[in-house]
């Protein structure tokens, strides 16, 4: 007989994602410049020209010193750009919790922001430096836990659930060696949260900002998830948060209280039902490695600016081509897509985008032609261009199920009666696209 006692069954490992998230990041690489700066009210935004005129009064006032890269950290406070004086249209990037403590934040105007903290010193963004870093952090993290997911310049998801040590105290022991490392190899601190998925691990990395870790299990659902506006909700935007207060729902307890009928009538079929999943907490996404292109794009910069109507033929050739490439590099990789879109700079430098969304998706290049010129027709084209560019957006591979859930919109696109003229405009430019 076998003994009562046997082995028991090797567990199957509880599912833990981190989500990583850098604090004050474009500050604090900032900071790590300038570390006299460290606990002050630091703004990043605005352009290089500021900190120039702090050099020209540095070479001033100290004509016998080089003041390059290595004496950066002794530049003495009182020379750096205060927001105080600052006038222009500039917006905050971020800025230190130190700034933050005044109401400053990302997206604010400055000027607003100099009313706020005109004390705040102001800096410019160096982007080759936010890139760098970037990379170094994410390396770091990928030689201890290979499953990372690039979610952008500061942050990442990371699976836990099969890293040696990934379950030890839920996760807190890895998330405390990922900080660790992380601060060895860059000297910047992050936020991290480990939840049982990506939807939830994302709210709970801002929990304990900064240099936090914040651990969410299932059933901390109704605790500490439920009492959170909708808007914490990755893939709330601005407009379906704005629709589910009107409904008198405010809370993502709320939502979870409306029937997954109720949702699919108001917010569609789609986005109804993954609004009834994530106010459950629920979200089986994989933490992909290598993302899924969300686009595909061709775009071109011509070697003198064309114009619409002085360059017709030429510009319809370039114009044909992109599409074509388009559709070739969809078709070459199996994807196909439901958004199409263009892009032109002028000759000043201004950019413009224009897009359709479809209602089926799309790799035919005869398609994307007809669609992307329908989209030209909706931008000025009396400037002269520099580049024109060609996007299919919405990416699916087909013979692959589930489309992800599209970012709720309230209306589709009606053209305006300014876009009613330029169509009859743009048709005389471009009138083979008619067909
Ligand atoms: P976030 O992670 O949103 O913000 P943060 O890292 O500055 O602060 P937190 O500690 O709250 O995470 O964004 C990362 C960087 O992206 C940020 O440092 C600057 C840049 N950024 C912008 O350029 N514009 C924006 O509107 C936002 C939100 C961020
Ligand atoms: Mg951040
Ligand atoms: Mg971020």
């Amino acid at each position: 007989m076998l003994s009562p006692v046997s082995q028991p069954p090797s567990p199957t490992p509880t599912r833990r994602i981190a989500h990583l998230d850098m604090d004050a990041f474009f500050a604090s690489v900032e900071l790590l410049r300038y570390p006299q700066l460290k606990g002050l009210p630091v703004v990043i935004g605005g352009g290089r020209r500021r900190e120039d005129d702090m050099f020209a009064r540095l070479r001033e006032a100290y004509p016998e010193r080089e003041w390059t890269g290595a004496e950066l950290d002794r530049i003495p406070v009182e020379f750096f750009p205060r927001l105080e004086s600052y006038v222009g249209r500039g917006v905050a990037t971020t800025a230190t919790y130190a700034a933050r403590q005044f109401g400053v934040g990302s997206a604010m105007g400055l000027m607003k922001a100099a009313r706020l903290c005109p004390q705040a010193i102001l800096l410019p963004v160096d982007f080759e430096e936010m890139r760098r870093i970037s990379r170094l952090f994410k390396n770091t993290i990928r030689e201890i836990a290979p499953v990372v997911e690039d979610r952008g310049v500061d942050e990442v998801y990371i699976d836990f659930t099969h890293v040696p040590g990934g379950q030890r105290e839920n996760g807190r022991v890895l998330a405390r060696l990922i900080q660790k490392s992380i601060f060895q190899a860059t000297g910047l601190t992050c936020s991290i949260g480990v939840a049982p998925n990506k939807l939830i691990a994302k709210m709970a990395s801002e929990f304990n900002k900064p240099n936090g870790i914040s651990i969410v299990q299932t059933d901390d659902l109704q605790g500490l998830i439920w009492p959170l506006p909708c808007r914490k909700i990755n893939g709330v935007g601005p407009k379906a948060d704005a629709k589910l207060q009107g409904h008198g729902i405010h809370t993502i307890g709320e939502l979870a209280q409306r029937e997954r009928g109720w949702l699919v009538e108001h917010f569609g079929k789609s986005y109804g039902a993954w609004l009834h999943e994530v106010s459950w907490g629920r979200d089986d996404r994989p933490v992909q490695t290598e993302s899924e292109p969300v686009s595909m794009s061709r775009e071109t910069t011509f070697e003198r600016d064309l114009h619409a109507v002085r360059d017709r033929a030429a510009l319809g050739t370039i114009f044909t081509r992109l599409c074509e490439q388009v559709a070739e590099d969809l078709s070459s990789k199996g994807y196909a897509g439901k958004t199409i879109g263009v892009k032109l700079r002028y000759d000043n430098f201004q950019i413009v985008t224009r897009d359709v969304t479809l209602d089926h998706f799309t790799s035919d290049a005869a398609t994307i032609r007809r669609q992307a010129g329908l989209c030209l027709k909706r931008v000025d084209l009396d400037r002269r261009i520099r580049l024109l560019g060609v996007r299919v957006g919405k990416l699916v591979k087909p013979g692959t199920e589930g489309e992800p859930p599209a970012v709720y919109s309230a209306s589709p696109h009606t053209p305006t009666p300014r876009d009613k003229t330029r169509h009859d405009h743009n048709d005389l430019l471009f009138p083979e696209l008619d067909g």
